[in-house]
C-alpha cells in the first residue's frame, strides 16, 4: 500500500508458466516492500499463472496471446503511466532477483540522478557466470551500449530494472517486443531520448521452481539477434517521442 508523501512505486512481474515460483516470490515481495503496488503480467500460460498471481492487493493482467517478455512490458508500462506511477520496477517471476535489491534499484535512480537503472550481474558482486558465444555476445553488447549510454554498463540483458516517470512514459509509448532484443533496444531507445542510464550490482538467486522459458541454445541465438537489433535500432531515425524528450 502507498505511503502518502511518497513515490508511488509499481513492481511489474512479466510472468509466463510460473504458477510453481510465482506465489512464493509474490509473498517475499510484499513483505519486503510493502509500499509498492505490484503488476503480473502473464500473457498467454498455459498453466494456472494468472490464478495463483491473485494474491493479497495483487493486479494481474492476463492477456490471451503470448506476446513475450518485452510485450508483457510494454502492457506493463502503459497501465504504470495511465494510473500515474512514479516508479516502475521489472522484477522476474521466478524468485532471480533479491527483493531487497529492489529499495538499491530505486534509490540509485535518486543518488545517481538516473531515468532507468538497471540491477546487473557481473559488476562485481554475486557469482553468476555464463560461458561461450552468449558470454562474447554479451560482452560485445555491453561495450556497443556503455559507449551510447556514456557509463560504463556490464549486463545489457538485465530484466531487473527501475524507471522513473520519464522512463515510464517513453517505455509505454514504445517499448520493443523481440525477445532478448527487448532489454538491449529498450536502452538504445532510452539513450538516444537522452534519458539516464545507470546500473547498480545485484546478485542472482537460483530459479525458485519451474523451468526457464528458453534453453541456452535459444537464449545464444537470441542474442545475436539482439546484436542486430543494436544495430537496427541504431540505424532507425528518432521517433517523434524520443526527439520531443531529448530536446
Ligand atoms: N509475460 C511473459 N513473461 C515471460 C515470458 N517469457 C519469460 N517470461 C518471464 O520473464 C522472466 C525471465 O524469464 P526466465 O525464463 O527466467 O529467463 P532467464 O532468467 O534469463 O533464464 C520470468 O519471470 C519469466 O516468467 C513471456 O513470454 N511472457
Ligand atoms: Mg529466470
Amino acid at each position: 500500500m502507498h505511503r502518502p508523501g511518497t513515490p508511488r512505486l509499481l513492481v511489474i512481474l512479466p510472468a509466463w508458466n510460473e504458477e510453481e515460483a510465482l506465489p512464493g516470490v509474490l509473498d517475499e515481495l510484499h513483505a519486503a516492500i510493502p509500499d509498492a503496488d505490484f503488476l503480473v503480467v502473464s500473457d498467454g500460460s498455459t498453466d494456472s499463472t494468472a490464478r495463483v498471481a491473485r494474491r493479497g492487493s495483487t493486479m494481474v493482467l492476463d492477456l490471451p496471446v503470448n506476446l513475450g517478455v518485452g510485450g508483457a512490458m510494454r502492457a506493463g508500462f502503459r497501465f504504470a503511466a495511465r494510473e500515474g506511477y512514479d516508479i516502475a520496477v521489472q522484477v522476474d517471476a521466478d524468485g532471480q532477483h533479491d527483493p531487497a535489491d529492489v529499495r538499491r534499484l530505486v534509490g540509485a535512480l535518486e543518488s545517481e540522478q538516473a531515468d532507468v537503472v538497471i540491477g546487473a550481474r557481473f559488476a562485481g558482486r554475486g557469482s553468476y557466470e555464463v560461458r561461450g558465444p552468449r558470454r562474447w555476445t554479451m560482452a560485445v553488447l555491453s561495450f556497443a551500449l556503455s559507449r551510447i549510454a556514456g557509463t560504463r554498463l556490464t549486463d545489457t540483458t538485465s530484466g531487473f530494472r527501475a524507471s522513473n516517470k520519464r522512463a515510464i512514459e517513453l517505455f509505454a509509448a514504445e517499448y520493443p517486443a523481440e525477445y532478448l532484443g527487448d532489454t538491449v533496444e529498450s536502452l538504445v531507445i532510452a539513450c538516444r531520448a537522452g534519458l539516464r542510464v545507470r546500473q547498480v550490482g545485484v546478485e542472482m538467486r537460483q530459479r525458485a521452481g519451474g523451468t526457464p522459458s528458453h534453453s541456452p541454445l535459444k537464449a545464444a541465438v537470441f542474442l545475436g539477434r539482439a546484436l542486430l537489433a543494436l544495430l537496427i535500432a541504431l540505424s532507425r531515425p528518432m521517433s517523434k517521442g524520443a526527439k520531443e524528450m531529448s530536446q
